[in-house]
């Protein structure tokens, strides 16, 4: 195997043996030859597209296939298997539907490949990340696709909303296809990636509209880390409609449903807060679920990434169910029914003779800072920003991770001056959302707009607060940009920021495996990205003493 799309990839370089995360070879095969017939598909939509006759079934194909390679989110060989089976199928009859309306393919073996069902773990040496020879070309073509993977993602989540746009699918399906070419040079990959970027801001852009269409726009909001006393369910990803299904399916069955990890920003939405059994967030980011889910007591639900494999004398596993694209051998999946919608049923009686979770953390913490509501102390904040009061807003959106060295952003936190606001978004935030930072008179220095898509709302913010300034450029705001990346959706919320011109970012805790030494001086040139080095350095750079 080879795999080298996340921060925790093996040594920095890449995981041959078995995933960091937990991912084994034959998984990682498996993922590869999955992406491969992916690769295929888009190909095939993209010329029916040319012709106006594009299959959205072969879009929501792609995006899922996408989605459940991110890392994270499926371990189980025999999903998986379903996903290869089901992508050789579509794209015979996508192959099918061209040759019917005589439009020509291009003569890829992505197209024309075919395997049985005892052949995928053997395709690796074509399909493979390492298949490209060029590392160069490899690194440009890996930042595309891990772009798609993390787009994909958001316009799951939307599209579950009942919410899509051509566009993405469109841009997702060219840039597969546009990957496949071997003859294509680093320039047009660059430009290729910067469409993913634009990509990437549409895929926020409509899962902001999304959510706050069916759930309300978030509002200030103290949420509770401490239990109450009846047995719970843990929901974790990102995935708001699966949420409402099972509050709507648990009301009155005597359990509490608790939020987890990238779940909590749900606590802040209107629709959300009206239900009584909504309890409060339990525990932190995704790394510490091995720990924290074996006092919970009660039972578990995973709407997308990130699951960890449980330690062998894990007490939980059996009480673990996952949904949508999320696989984990030993646990049980719940899919959709044939109208659409998924039955918790099972989950919540057997949550119903759990015993209560037990306390982990006590106290509130604030949450609900998406643009709508901070564009509502717009005023205050700009007469803050003029009077000097504030001198700095920090982006430090991203994810969280495993590495001790990602101590760096709680002491960062801790240590930036008191006339510095951090806006935060994705599971980045539990590094710091628990310190007393304080206020400034009365807004507070860690303003969470809520999941890694809702840098979005950032960027919605940050807008607002350049035209408030009258300024000609989002560089001459007074923002700056230390973003903790982990797996592919902080990709592409990193394309969907260069994207939109943004220069001078930080992103740590170490740089991408798979930027090359001169595709990072190509990035360094273009955009002045930099990675991280000490707190006092960083601090001294980004904001002044
Ligand atoms: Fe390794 Fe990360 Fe890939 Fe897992 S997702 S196999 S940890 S690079
Ligand atoms: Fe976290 Fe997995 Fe990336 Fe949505 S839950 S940000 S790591």
């Amino acid at each position: 195997m080879f795999c080298y799309q996340c921060q925790e990839t093996a040594k920095g370089t890449g995981c041959t043996l078995q995933g960091v995360c937990g991912k084994k070879a034959e998984t990682s095969a498996r993922m590869d030859l999955l992406l491969y017939a992916t690769r295929g598909i888009a190909i095939v939509n993209r010329a029916l597209r040319e012709k106006n006759t594009p299959s959205r079934e072969a879009s929501h194909f792609i995006i899922d296939a996408l989605f459940t390679t991110i890392t994270n989110a499926n371990f189980d060989n025999p999903m998986l298997d379903d996903y290869i089976t089901q992508a050789f199928k579509l794209k015979n009859i996508l192959c099918g539907q061209a040759k019917k309306e005589e439009i020509p393919l291009p003569g890829l073996p992505e197209v024309e490949f075919q395997a049985k069902a005892d052949e995928y773990e053997k395709a690796e040496a074509f399909t493979g990340v390492l298949a490209e020879k060029n590392a160069d070309i490899r690194a440009i073509k890996q930042l595309a696709v891990y772009g798609c993977k993390g787009m994909a993602a958001y316009a799951r989540h939307a599209a579950n909303l009942g919410y899509e746009d051509e566009d993405v699918y469109t841009i997702i399906e060219n840039a597969l296809a546009e990957v496949s070419r071997s003859d294509i040079s680093a320039d047009e990959l660059f430009s290729l990636v910067i469409n993913v970027g634009e990509g990437g801001v549409r895929a926020m852009a409509l899962l902001d509209k999304a959510n706050t269409s069916t759930y309300g726009n978030p509002e200030i909001t103290e949420v509770g880390i401490g239990v109450r006393d009846r047995p719970g369910i843990l929901v974790s990803g990102h995935d708001l409609k699966d949420l409402e299904e099972l509050l709507v399916q648990s009301e009155g069955k005597g359990v509490d449903i608790y939020t987890h990890s990238e779940m909590l920003p749900a606590q802040s939405y209107p629709f959300f807060k009206k239900f009584p059994h909504f309890a409060g967030n339990y525990g932190n980011a995704w790394w510490k679920q091995t720990d924290e889910f074996e006092t919970f007591n009660g039972m578990f639900l995973f709407t997308s990434n990130c699951i960890v494999p449980p330690r062998k004398n894990a007490t939980y596993t059996d009480r673990v169910y996952t949904t949508g694209v999320v696989g984990m051998p030993g646990t049980r999946h719940i899919a959709s029914g044939k109208d659409g919608r998924k039955d918790f049923s099972e989950l919540i009686s057997r949550a119903a003779s759990c015993q209560p979770p037990q306390a982990i953390e006590n106290g509130k913490i604030v949450a609900g800072f998406a643009h709508n509501q901070v564009l509502a102390l717009a005023p205050k904040i700009i007469d803050l920003i003029k009077r000097g009061k504030i001198r700095k807003f920090v982006v430090m959106a991203g994810c969280d991770g495993r590495f001790p060295s990602r101590k760096y952003y709680t002491e960062f936190a801790e240590k930036l001056p008191e006339d510095c606001v951090i806006l935060t978004a994705g599971c980045a935030k539990y590094r710091y959302n628990k310190l007393p930072l304080g206020d400034i008179e009365g807004v507070p220095r860690v303003l969470d707009a809520g999941q890694c898509n809702d840098s979005y709302s950032l960027v919605v913010i940050a807008t607002a607060l350049k035209e408030a300034l009258g300024l000609k450029d989002i560089n001459d705001l007074p923002i700056v940009y230390n973003i903790a990346w982990y797996e592919q959706k902080a990709v592409i919320v990193l394309l969907a920021l260069l994207s939109l011109g943004v220069r001078n970012i930080h992103t740590g805790p170490t740089l991408p495996a798979f930027f090359t030494p001169d595709i990072l001086k190509v990035l360094k040139e273009k955009f002045n990205i930099a990675t991280i080095s000490t707190v006092d350095e960083d601090i001294d750079t980004l904001v002044g003493k």
